[in-house]
């Protein structure tokens, strides 16, 4: 996996567990491995239970063949049908549990089960004029869309300490997507693939953090809102 985003033009659609039965997450699943996304994210930030996860990858499983990634918004959410797992470090949170608390309490859990870690440096922009719910959630050091200095610190933090991947992340739904030029900077400074979602709702601005030096775009609300705009996103990323 690491290696196929180190190479880019990625697309991963990310599904809520809580937003769906499990029979309709697999059927969301399926569409999209028909219109090529690369790998299906499970997470959100309302999630509370491990059963829960495990029921919507289940579903997931039976409809798709592509690895699974979860997307924890704490450790109860490791469930172990998961092939891969985004271990987090919200490093512009001033919280201790995004940095090791619950990674503390993950750690084993994911050595147990067999799931792969990818080491995920994430990194939320203010971008909308209302929080989105992760940056309410999060207590966070913020970064606007201007503060590009501030941005470049964290970028190379990340790099330095040794992540795996930077996830830039906008919120789910966010008013506009991280700015390109957001991209594009953290493209220069550092060498580590990048990740970038949140409102991210139409083919051109996917093709433009692609063309910014993003290697995986994700789209998560899309999914269950327009799956014909899934189908445009992901042809633009790949053409
Ligand atoms: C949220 O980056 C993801 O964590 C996806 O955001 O739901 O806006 O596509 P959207």
């Amino acid at each position: 996996m690491l290696e196929k985003m180190g190479k880019g033009r990625l697309h991963f659609s990310l599904i809520d567990p809580v937003n769906q039965t499990p029979e309709e997450a697999g059927e969301i699943a399926e569409r999209c491995e028909q219109y090529g996304s690369d790998a299906i994210m499970v997470g959100g930030s309302t999630v509370k239970s491990r059963e829960e996860t495990y029921r919507t990858i289940e579903g997931i499983k039976k409809r798709s063949k592509l690895p699974v990634i979860i997307f924890p918004n704490s450790a109860s959410m490791i469930a172990e049908n998961a092939d891969y797992i985004l271990f987090m470090d919200l490093v512009n949170s001033l919280d201790y549990k995004y940095h090791k608390g619950e990674q503390l309490k993950g750690a084993k859990i994911v050595k147990k089960y067999g799931i792969k870690p990818i080491a995920t440096a994430y990194i939320v922009i203010s971008t909308s004029s209302k929080p989105t719910t992760v940056e309410r959630k999060a207590n966070l050091d913020r970064i606007g869309i201007d503060d590009i200095e501030k941005l470049i610190d964290y970028a190379l933090y990340s790099e330095y300490i040794g992540f795996d991947v930077i996830y830039l992340e906008a919120g789910s739904n966010a008013e506009r997507p991280v700015p390109d030029e957001m991209v594009r900077v953290v493209r220069k400074e550092t060498s580590v693939p990048i990740m970038v979602g949140g409102g991210i709702k139409d083919g051109e601005a996917a093709r433009r953090k692609i063309e910014a030096g993003a290697s995986v775009v994700v789209t998560g609300s899309l999914l269950e809102e327009n799956v014909e705009k899934l189908k445009e996103i992901i042809d633009a990323i790949k053409e």
